[in-house]
């Protein structure tokens, strides 16, 4: 792989809600109608509206995004995806990736050109952070090949544990 490519991937520790960029992704359910975790932080951060406009897309099965404003939040936008359950079959891995491929193409669509993803499906739905990690770069490095509509995508991890195994799979791909 072209080794510029990673080099447009940033990675944070922190609160994902705190981010200016163009776009946040939301690690949804299928319902959009808010949860615990990330989703309930987005929610909280964005005000009342955002429940609003989630009530009137009606829902995003998995591994598809839908996008909407950011309201409250510094972010213009929000993408919301929803991650699959971890089960431990292949489709998992599938799914966890056109998560990942659906929001930066929703991105692209609305020239979002900076997007912060969490770990999506690494909380509640139980993926393994070191797999889903894996899934999120590579994902992120393939699309970057080929999309030069997006400058930067970040990941944020909201613990330190999961900051470091994203370091060190990012360091690998960098000098790799
Ligand atoms: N900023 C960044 N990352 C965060 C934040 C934050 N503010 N808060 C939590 N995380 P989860 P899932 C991390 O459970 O596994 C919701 O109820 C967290 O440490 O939020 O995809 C939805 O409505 C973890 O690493 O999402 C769904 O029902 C990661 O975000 C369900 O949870 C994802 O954890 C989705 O489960």
């Amino acid at each position: 792989m072209n080794n510029e490519v990673p080099k447009r991937i940033e990675i944070h520790q922190g609160d994902i809600t705190t981010l200016a960029v163009d776009a946040i992704v939301n690690a949804a359910n299928r319902t959009l109608r808010g949860g615990g975790g990330v989703d309930g932080a987005i929610h909280r951060k964005a005000g009342p509206q955002l429940l609003a406009e989630c009530k009137t897309i009606g829902g995003c099965p998995t591994g598809e995004a839908r996008i909407t404003r950011g309201y409250n939040l510094p972010a213009k936008f929000v993408i919301h995806t929803v991650g699959p359950i971890y089960s431990g079959k292949p489709k998992d891995a599938h799914l966890l990736e056109q998560c990942y491929r659906n929001s930066l193409a929703l991105a692209v669509a609305h020239q979002a050109a900076s997007v912060a993803f969490p770990a999506i499906s690494c909380g509640v739905y139980g993926y393994p952070i070191e797999d889903a990690c894996q899934i999120a770069l590579n994902t992120a490095c393939d699309v970057l090949a080929t999309e030069s509509g997006i400058a930067k995508v970040l990941f944020v991890l909201f613990s330190d544990s999961d900051f470091q195994v994203y370091r060190k799979h990012l360091k690998a791909l960098i000098s790799g």
